[in-house]
C-alpha cells in the first residue's frame, strides 16, 4: 500500500495531502519514508559550479544571471585536473554524490561540451554518482553524457506552470520537460525539484508536485530548495518561507514519490538543527555539504558532522536503491 508508485495523482489528492495536519503529514510521510528508505541514512553530496556567472536567461532567483548586478564574479569553465580535486575532496569528505553546474542555457556542440563529457569521465573513476546540470540539453547531448558514464541530470521546474511565466520569460515550462525526457530517454537518472519562496501560492506549489509526480516516471531525485535571496536579483528582498512550508513540500513529495530521493537543498544556512530534523522526520534523505553551494554559503563540513552526530544519522552510500 504504502510502496505503491504511482503516476496518476490528481491535483486535489496533493492538496489534500499537503493541507493535513501537520503532525498528521509528518507521520504520514514518516511511514512511506521507512517503508521504502532506511531513515537513519542522509547522503551527502557536493556541488561544483565548473562555469560560473554571466548566463544570458532571466531566472530572477539567480545571482549568475548576467542581466543583474550581483557580486558573483564571471568565471571561465574549469579545468579538468580543478574539478578532479574538487571531486576528491568531496569523496574524502563523505560526498558519495558530485553535481557539477554551469551557468548556461543550453548546452552547445563545442570544446566546453568535451571538456565537460571529460569531466564527467574522470569524475566516474572515483565510484561517486556523477551528477551535471549545464541547462537545455538536446537528446543528441543527452546520449553523450550518458555514454561518458553520467549517473544523473538536474533541471528543475522550480515552480508550477503558471507561476513560471512570472519568474522566467526567457524560456518556458514546456522547454524544461523536452529537457527532462531526453535525459529520462538516454537512460540518465532524472533530478528535478523546484524552490519554495519566489512568491509563488500554495497552488502553485501544488501544480509543481502534480507535475513532478504524473510525469510517465517520477524522477529518482526531487530536490526541494528554499530560495536563498541575493542581493541584485529582482527577488532579493522576499521573505524567507518558514520551516513549517518547507517541511509539508518535503513530506508531500515524500508521500506522492515514496521512492525519491528528496533532498533538503539550498536555504540550510538560515536553519537549525532543530528545523532540519523536522525535514529529515518529513522524509528528507539527501543533503549538499560544504560551505558553498553553486555561489552561496551552505553550512561547512563540520557543522554537518555535528548534526550527524546529533541526529544519530549515517551516510547512504552511493548508488544505492530504495528498499522493497
Ligand atoms: N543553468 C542551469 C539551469 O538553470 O538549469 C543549471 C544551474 S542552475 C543555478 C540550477 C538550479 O539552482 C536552478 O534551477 C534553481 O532551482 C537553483 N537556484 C539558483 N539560484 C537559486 C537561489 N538563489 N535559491 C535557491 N535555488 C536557486
Ligand atoms: C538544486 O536543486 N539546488 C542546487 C542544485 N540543484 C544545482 C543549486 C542551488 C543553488 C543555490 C544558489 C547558488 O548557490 O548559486
Ligand atoms: Fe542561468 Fe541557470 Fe541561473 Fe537561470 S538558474 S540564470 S539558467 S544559471
Amino acid at each position: 500500500m504504502a510502496t505503491d508508485v504511482r503516476t496518476d495523482w490528481t491535483r486535489e489528492e496533493i492538496s489534500e495531502i499537503y493541507h493535513l495536519p501537520v503532525l498528521e503529514l509528518i507521520h504520514k510521510a514518516g511511514i512511506v519514508h521507512r517503508t521504502n528508505h532506511d531513515a537513519q541514512e542522509v547522503q551527502v553530496c557536493t556541488l561544483l559550479s565548473i562555469k560560473t556567472g554571466g548566463c544570458p536567461e532571466d531566472c530572477s532567483y539567480c545571482p549568475q544571471a548576467a542581466r543583474y548586478s550581483t557580486d558573483v564574479a564571471v568565471e571561465k569553465l574549469l579545468s579538468t585536473e580543478r574539478v578532479m580535486e574538487a571531486a576528491l575532496e568531496a569523496k574524502d569528505a563523505g560526498s558519495t554524490r558530485f553535481c557539477m553546474g554551469a551557468a548556461w542555457r543550453e548546452v552547445r556542440d563545442n570544446r566546453d561540451f568535451d571538456n565537460v563529457l571529460d569531466m564527467v569521465k574522470g569524475v566516474c573513476t572515483l565510484g561517486m554518482e556523477v551528477c551535471c546540470t549545464l541547462g537545455m540539453l538536446t537528446s543528441e547531448q543527452a546520449e553523450k553524457l550518458k555514454q561518458a558514464g553520467l549517473y544523473a541530470y538536474n533541471h528543475n521546474l522550480d515552480t508550477g506552470e503558471d507561476h513560471y511565466k512570472e519568474i522566467i520569460s526567457t524560456r518556458t515550462y514546456n522547454d524544461r520537460l523536452n529537457t527532462l525526457s531526453y535525459v529520462r530517454d538516454a537512460k540518465i537518472s532524472v533530478c528535478s525539484g523546484g524552490i519554495i519562496g519566489l512568491g509563488e501560492t500554495i497552488k502553485d506549489r501544488i501544480d509543481m508536485l502534480f507535475t513532478l509526480s504524473t510525469l510517465p516516471e517520477h524522477p529518482e531525485s526531487v530536490p526541494v530548495n528554499a530560495l536563498v535571496p541575493v542581493p541584485g536579483t529582482p527577488l532579493e528582498d522576499l521573505e524567507k518561507v518558514s520551516v513549517w512550508d518547507m517541511v509539508r513540500m518535503i513530506a508531500t513529495a515524500r508521500i506522492i514519490m515514496p521512492k525519491a530521493m528528496v533532498r533538503l537543498s539550498a536555504g540550510r544556512v538560515r536553519m537549525n538543527t532543530e528545523e532540519q530534523a523536522l525535514c529529515f522526520l518529513a522524509g528528507a534523505n539527501s543533503i549538499f555539504a560544504g560551505d558553498k553551494l553553486l555561489t552561496t554559503p551552505n553550512p561547512g563540513i563540520k557543522s554537518d558532522q555535528e548534526l550527524f552526530q546529533r541526529l544519530d544519522l549515517k551516510p547512504r552510500p552511493a548508488y544505492k536503491q530504495s528498499i522493497n
